[in-house]
């Protein structure tokens, strides 16, 4: 017993570049034992994507398969299946994020999987949902697009943007990782496993919520709160791409700070909130608004929202953005610098509660990654590194499936397995 919340959950790890994985990382945070399948020789394709150091796992992989194991398995060898068939009957969960249609190719259809052990929960992540564009492959900026939020980034007069953010690959599986573990209580009560589907799409829209208001609310009139109001930009029969402007009743804008000639995140972002409205106008040096008409309540401010925050940016100008979320702090302004990564990745406070970690790898060295940001008051997590391409091969044959000697080295040296990686000195 180890104590950690998902404990004695043993995941089948079939995923592959981010979404998946992201999921499955998750999951091994908690505890499960997560068990990555791969293809001999290659393994993940992500293991050689934007490989910073030659012939080392590229940080795109390390940072996304941190605390599992790794078992390569050539699943369309004989004696691979065979192996696989044989893990899918010890494992609780079979996640995945093939191509459309690729897992039945492999000829684990739902039926067959259920028949092999009915308690199985099969997670997918696919780019689409059951449509038009099911059979479709999709990476990151596809989902984006397709779910909204590229249409409603940006500025009006610019192009549709994706975001830094990858909502489309990590969104998607946070999602299909609490339908994971929705499944697994479902199965506590029932005994029974089930499919649990997240489609990019779906995801990215979900986390695009508020713009599908948005698209309501421009049936009863303009958008207020969107800069083109104040500006007298008529909107169009869609949501409008709104730069920086806040979302919600509580309008913000990104305005320079000092020295932002120089560095490119010399910003900091600055909300009007309304509780803060007095405090603002003595900071900023116009008392005077506290109690004129045109500016005293949130809505009479909305048609002003440019002016308004040209005048607060003349004074944001004149600070660096810490002393400005520190002067602004004091009133309870909502505010936030603009981090860059290099900063984030010196942050010390970041570091001290587990988000920012430094970890060791055997043919890398150390590097940074992200903790899990999801914290849980009894369990602390140890983030371990990823393992190497079949590094555990042997181990999960003896330690789950109970291979004798004699029979790991047949699986070996039948071909489902291909070479496996060892760390040389530890
Ligand atoms: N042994 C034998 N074959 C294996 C294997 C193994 N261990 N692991 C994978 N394969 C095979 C699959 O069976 C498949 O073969 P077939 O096409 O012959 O059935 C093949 O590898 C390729 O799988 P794929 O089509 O999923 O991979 P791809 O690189 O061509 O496409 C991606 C990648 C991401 C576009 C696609 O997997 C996809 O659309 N996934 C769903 C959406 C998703 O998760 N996207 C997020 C990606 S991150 O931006």
């Amino acid at each position: 017993m180890t104590g950690t919340p998902l404990d004695g959950v043993r995941i089948l790890d079939f995923t592959h570049v981010q979404s998946g994985p992201t999921c499955t990382q998750l999951l091994a945070w908690f505890g499960a034992d997560v068990i990555k399948v791969e293809r001999p020789g290659t393994g993940d394709a992500t293991r050689q994507q934007l490989q910073d150091i030659p012939g080392v796992d590229s940080l795109y992989f390390t940072m996304l398969n941190h605390n599992k194991r790794s078992i390569t398995i050539d699943a369309k060898n004989a004696a691979g299946r065979e192996v696989l068939w044989r893990l899918i009957r010890e494992c609780d969960v079979l996640v995945e994020n093939f191509a459309p249609g690729a897992l039945d190719r492999m000829g684990l259809t739902w039926e067959a999987l259920q028949a092999a052990n009915p308690g199985l929960i099969l997670a997918s992540v696919k780019g689409f949902g059951p449509g038009r564009y099911q059979d479709c492959k999709v990476y990151e900026n596809v989902a984006q697009c397709a779910g909204g939020a590229a249409s409603t980034t940006g500025w009006r007069d610019g192009l549709p943007t994706v975001s830094g953010a990858q909502i489309g690959d990590s969104g998607t599986g946070l999602h299909l990782a609490l339908g994971i573990v929705t499944a697994l209580y479902h199965r506590t009560q029932t005994g029974r496993g089930q499919r649990v589907d997240c489609a990019m799409q779906d995801g990215v829209l979900n986390l695009c919520r508020v713009k599908l208001r948005d698209q309501q609310r421009l049936a009863h009139g303009p958008l207020p709160e969107y800069s083109q109001f104040g500006e007298g930009v008529e909107f169009g029969e869609s949501v409008p791409r709104a730069g920086n402007d806040s979302g919600g009743g509580q309008p913000g804008r990104i305005l320079k700070c000092k020295g932002w000639e120089q560095d490119p995140n010399a910003y900091i972002y600055f909300i009007t909130q309304g509780a803060v409205w007095e405090p603002i106008c003595d900071i900023i040096g116009e008392p005077g608004w506290k109690t004129d008409p045109d500016y005293v309540t949130p809505k009479a401010r909305l048609p002003h929202l440019n002016e308004i925050f040209t005048r607060i940016e003349a004074w944001t100008m004149k600070h660096d953005k810490l002393e400005a979320m520190e002067i602004l702090n004091a009133y309870d302004i909502p505010c936030g610098p603009i981090l860059s990564m290099k900063e984030i990745a010196e942050d010390e406070a970041l570091r001290a509660s587990g988000t920012v970690v430094e970890v060791e790898h055997p043919t890398r060295g150390p590097y940074l990654t992200v903790g899990n940001p999801i914290k849980l008051s009894a369990n602390s997590v140890s983030i371990t590194r990823s393992p190497l391409l079949g590094e555990h091969t042997d181990e999960i044959l003896r330690d789950v499936l109970g291979c004798s000697d004699t029979e790991i080295a047949k699986i070996l040296g039948s071909g489902a397995t291909g070479a496996v990686q060892r760390v040389a000195a530890e």
